[in-house]
């Protein structure tokens, strides 16, 4: 199978949804607690580190970065969510933004949520599972920043995290990754291809 993340490019940044490119095709969101490594896991899966803007400060992401894989194929790398220091008007602003997007937006297929393996499950993160599942999403969980822990407590954790989220969505798949060691990106990778190639997505954009 082609490696369709190699050839992803930038697209636009938009500040509302309404400035993101036409609705159709097939979109799959990475969505998570802000600094939680969305962009940086986003970078390594398509093997470029400068593609999404990475920091250090939470809330650096303040627009939806709109990627494009070709093939009418894109990705959308959301501002974080909880992050309490952002000013309470752009907070607002991008709650609403995000909530148009997820509920709105015809050619999104998919979520990818990406949690730090030190602080999973959090409650929005809960939310954010049920809402996917209850709305029909596919959704994907990236425990990132795994280099923190030995393999054991990796085990661990993914195996608690998996029982966990087994209550609150039965479609949802989990792994563990490592944006900065490069680790987990076969199977993300395989994870997304399995969405964009599913049949039954596939033709909702022929049925418009
Ligand atoms: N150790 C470690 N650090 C990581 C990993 N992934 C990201 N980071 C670090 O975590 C911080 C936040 O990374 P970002 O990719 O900007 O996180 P984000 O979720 O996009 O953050 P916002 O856009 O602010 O919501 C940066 O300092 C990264 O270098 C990882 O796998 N391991
Ligand atoms: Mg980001």
């Amino acid at each position: 199978m082609k490696n369709i993340f190699a050839r992803c490019q930038f697209l636009t940044s938009a500040h509302k949804v309404s400035q993101l490119p036409e609705d159709t095709g097939l979109e799959i969101a990475i969505a998570g607690r802000s600094n939680a490594g969305k962009s940086t896991s986003l970078n390594t899966l398509v093997g470029n580190k400068k593609l999404a803007k990475v920091s250090k400060t939470p809330g650096r992401t303040q627009l939806l970065n709109c990627f494009d894989l070709g093939d009418n194929m894109r990705l959308v790398d959301l501002p974080g969510y909880g992050y309490a220091k952002v000013p309470k008007k752009i907070k607002q602003h991008w709650q609403q933004e995000i909530n148009t997007y997820l509920q709105e937006r015809k050619s999104l297929i998919g979520v990818v949520i990406v949690m730090d393996i030190r602080h999973p499950l959090k409650e929005f993160d809960k939310q954010f599972l049920y809402w996917a599942d209850q709305s029909g999403l596919y959704s994907h969980v990236l425990l990132n920043k795994s280099d923190k822990f030995r393999s054991g407590k990796k085990k661990a954790v993914l195996l608690e995290v998996k029982k966990a989220m087994q209550e609150i969505s039965r479609t949802t798949t989990i792994q563990t990754f490592s944006g900065l060691k490069k680790e987990g990106i076969p199977e993300l990778s395989a994870t997304l291809m399995s969405w964009f190639s599913d049949p039954s997505v596939s033709h909702l954009e022929e049925q418009e």
